[in-house]
């Protein structure tokens, strides 16, 4: 704490802080709440960031600048209120920057929303609006004209997750491959359509466009009644296909189990809640999709449970250098978890496929 607290002191907070405690369930940052005394003065979120995964502290941090000021230009615009509830807001340290180097971890501090919520699941009602906001913050940040960096190059690139995928399997440092060849078999099984995006995108056909790209359901916060406030956690937003944010969001919000079930029969993907995401999303995303992105928003569904299947696999053999695990064979349970949720988006494609052509008819 005395620690935490000091680095806080770089940062140019009002108040007097009196506590600071871990947040969140975020798997690449640690993230903390600070609290401070007085009533006027605001709560915050201390995170260090993870550099080892984001290696341009810099431009990740500009990013967010850059995204966070557009949006707050454009709610002001439009007569917005509380604006500080609808996009974060980061607090420059004594660098001038917005991040903090002690000489060994990068940290960052921003305004602490006050009387927000996310949530682990949610109803199809707010999927709805959840469709609807990330379609907006799409929308929103359509007319960027600064350049982004790809804060993780390639992150959300099939070809390279499954080119990640074979170099884990060739090197087999964790030795683990013989105890997962049926996984790796089907995957392998499935390579080539999973990599339909990048070949559109290859021929032209396919744009990348700015993407939140970690639409993870727990990423939303929301109000007390049940309205969208703003998306968090920003170190992802970069230029993608827009498949990221609907295929991502889904995979969290339409697995009727956890990401990490352990119990593959509580996984499933929710058509409710699939119907009302869509419905949402193409509500406020249609201003701006071309007919192959609606086209494709089935294969979208699919992809994102199919490319965390293959990452948390090839961590898992890799040794489980990447994501954060509470227990040995966590990344193992994670892939098992994907893959059937993978399994069963693929049963509902043709369901899927009649269900958009009616919302866009
Ligand atoms: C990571 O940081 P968090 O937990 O929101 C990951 C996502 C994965 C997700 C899986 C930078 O997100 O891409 O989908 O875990 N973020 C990064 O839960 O790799
Ligand atoms: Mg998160």
């Amino acid at each position: 704490m005395k620690d935490l607290l000091s680095i806080v002191g770089h940062f140019r907070t009002e108040g007097t802080v009196n506590n600071i405690r871990p947040l969140g369930t975020g798997l690449i940052n640690d993230t903390y709440k600070v609290t401070t005394a007085e009533a006027d003065a605001p709560d915050y979120v201390l995170q260090r960031i993870n550099h080892a995964i984001f290696q341009d502290v810099d431009g990740l941090q500009s990013n967010i600048q850059v995204v966070t000021n557009h949006i707050r230009r454009k709610l002001e615009a439009r007569g917005e209120t509380d604006v500080d509830r609808k996009v974060l807001r980061f607090l420059p340290a004594d660098s001038g920057k917005t991040y903090w180097h002690d000489g060994e971890n990068y940290w960052r501090v921003m305004v602490f929303i006050p009387r927000a919520k996310t949530y682990e699941t949610v109803n199809p009602e707010y999927s709805y609006c959840a469709g609807k906001a990330f379609g907006e913050f799409e929308a929103m940040l359509a007319d960027v004209t600064e350049p982004l960096v790809e804060t993780i190059p390639d992150f959300h690139n099939m070809e390279l997750r499954l080119r990640q995928l074979r170099e884990a399997v060739a090197a087999d440092a964790a030795g683990r491959v013989k105890e997962v060849k049926p996984y790796l078999d089907e995957l392998e099984k499935h390579a080539d359509e999973m990599c339909k995006a990048e070949r559109l995108h290859r021929e032209g056909r396919l744009p990348k466009r700015v993407c939140h790209c970690d639409t993870k359901v727990n990423n939303m916060m929301f109000d007390e009644d049940g309205r969208v406030l703003c998306v968090i956690d920003l170190d992802t937003v970069m230029p993608s296909y827009v498949f990221s944010d609907y295929g991502d969001f889904l995979r969290s919000a339409a697995n009727t189990g956890a990401e990490d079930d352990r119990n593959l029969d509580n996984v499933n993907f929710n058509m409710d809640i699939f119907r009302a995401f869509t419905r949402g999303y193409l509500e406020s995303a249609c201003q701006f999709l071309l007919p192959i992105e609606v086209e494709n928003l089935p294969y979208a569904a699919a992809l994102f449970p199919y490319m965390q299947c293959v990452r948390f696999l090839a961590d898992y053999l890799n040794g489980d250098t990447y994501y954060k695990i509470a227990y040995p064979e966590h990344n193992l349970v994670r892939t098992a978890a994907q893959f059937k949720l993978w399994q069963s988006v693929e049963q509902h494609q043709d369901e899927m496929r009649a269900f958009i052509a009616e919302c866009t008819k």
